[in-house]
């Protein structure tokens, strides 16, 4: 991509409604651009971090055997209804009337509809286990939306909900997401620490939050300094026993703040951490709450109708890109993990009127898109100084500077922007360097 082809309205003065780093990063960086309290557009470079973001968890969840759908935003006000829940959701629940006089509601999330789906077409426990999930927008009237899209009213989730004859059957499906997620989050470059959690309005009776650890968090978390090395599963298959796995993380301490309880902590004080953290995935098992209320059963292999027993699985998508940034960032911007990073690699011409300086800008910038990279060319015309910083802002993790001094000694700078280091090598190095990173 060409910048002076691109739509990147960035911010230069710091926007005064933003109380923490990614809101404000988010602003600055021409990433989002708020509509009403809470809702929000994505301008191009965030609609790019999220969809890599969303395209990351897609990948995990389809290896973990869960089957995409896509579910409407808009819901009938019937589903919940049967349920109990239309009347327990409360004013977080935005209602909607349509031309007929009809109650509908936006969505908050999914357990109704999904399973209306189930009942509609599963009679018998051979079509099990079945995990159904979408990446969607939900709606919630949230008393108080702040920090951007960390706490929207409007905000992407993905969520999955699993099926099973029986509660033995059904935590292994938990067990999978589970690790499902700790892989999800370790490809982002994220520790993601799982917290026995409430259920809240979902329901149920087991349940973890995903936490990862950023000061600016909302939620308060004790936790084993062990969790800041533990061993990110990305060996573990899915065809094995998950039950260790899950145990050995669930034995490792970690509670929230108002569950700790200094005389019952089973951790010795040297080994015990309070940070804070955002909280990015949740999972439930709620066993026959909903398909006993909505009539979703299956035939047993005994022939016996049972309702079929159901978790669900969050994952706030749009609050990720939020939450990388906090945990990923330092006074000059972003810094993206490579894996979510909206470009790959930003070739920066300090000199676009000078022929030499533009003749290698355009050869590295087509070489690298012929490698399989995404370059970002900054071709503005601009002051040196001003495109370095905006470059810094936008967080591309890799920076190929190239100015007229550099041209005369037939090097360019490469820089890299978690780290700060710069090196100057030939143009032939500096494409392996950054593409050897890529694969
Ligand atoms: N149905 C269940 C699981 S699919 C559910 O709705 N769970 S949840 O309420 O915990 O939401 C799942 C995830 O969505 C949360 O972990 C959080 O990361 C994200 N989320 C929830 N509320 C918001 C919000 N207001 N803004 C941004 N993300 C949110």
């Amino acid at each position: 991509m060409r910048l002076s082809h691109y739509f990147l309205p960035l911010l230069k003065e710091t926007p005064k409604e933003a109380q923490i780093a990614s809101h404000r990063l988010m602003l600055r960086a021409g990433m989002i651009q708020q509509s009403s309290a809470g809702i929000y557009s994505w301008l191009p470079l965030g609609k790019k971090v999220l969809d890599k973001i969303a395209q990351i968890v897609r990948e995990e969840q389809n290896r973990a055997g869960a089957l995409e759908i896509m579910m409407p935003t808009i819901q009938p006000a019937e589903l919940w209804q049967e349920s109990g829940r239309y009347d327990d959701y409360g004013a977080e629940m935005l209602r909607i009337r349509d031309r007929h006089d009809r109650d509908m509601l936006y969505g908050p999330t999914n357990e109704e509809q999904v399973t209306d789906i189930f009942r509609t077409h599963v009679r018998s426990y051979k079509a099990l286990p079945l995990n159904l999930y979408h990446i969607q927008w939900k709606f919630r009237d949230e008393v108080r939306p702040r920090f951007g899209i960390m706490r929207g009213r409007e905000f992407l989730m993905k969520d999955a909900y699993s099926f099973d004859l029986d509660a033995d059957r059904a935590r292994t499906a938990y067990n999978r997401m589970f690790v499902s997620y700790l892989k999800t989050f370790a490809r982002m470059g994220l520790t993601a620490i799982p917290m026995e959690a409430e259920t809240g309005p979902i329901g149920g009776d087991m349940s973890h939050e995903f936490i990862i650890l950023a000061e600016t968090g909302e939620s308060g978390v004790y936790f084993h300094k062990d969790w800041l090395n533990a061993d990110l599963v990305t060996s573990v298959d899915y065809d094995e026993d998950l039950q260790p796995v899950v145990d050995r993380f669930t034995s490792l301490y970690a509670r929230a703040d108002e569950k700790h309880d200094p005389a019952d902590c089973p951790v010795a004080v040297d080994d015990l951490m309070s940070l804070r953290g955002i909280e990015v995935g949740h999972i439930f098992y709620f066993g026959e709450k909903y398909s006993a209320a909505m009539g979703a059963t299956v035939a047993g292999p005994d022939g016996v109708s049972v309702p079929v027993h159901m978790g669900s699985y969050g994952i706030g998508v749009s609050r990720l890109v939020g939450g990388i940034i906090e945990a990923s960032h330092d006074d000059k911007g972003i810094i993206w993990p490579r894996a979510v990073a909206p470009f790959d690699v930003a070739v920066i011409n300090l000199k676009p009127d000078d022929g030499a300086c533009s003749a290698c800008a355009e050869d590295i910038y087509s070489r690298l898109a012929g490698a399989g990279c995404d370059p970002l060319l900054d071709d503005r015309d601009e002051r040196p100084g001003a495109k370095l910083a905006s470059i810094d802002l936008i967080g591309i993790p890799w920076q190929i500077v190239i100015g007229p001094r550099g041209m005369a000694n037939g090097v360019v700078e490469v820089k890299n922007r978690a780290t700060g280091e710069r090196v100057e090598v030939s143009p032939d190095s500096a494409l392996t360097m950054v593409t050897g990173d890529a694969i």
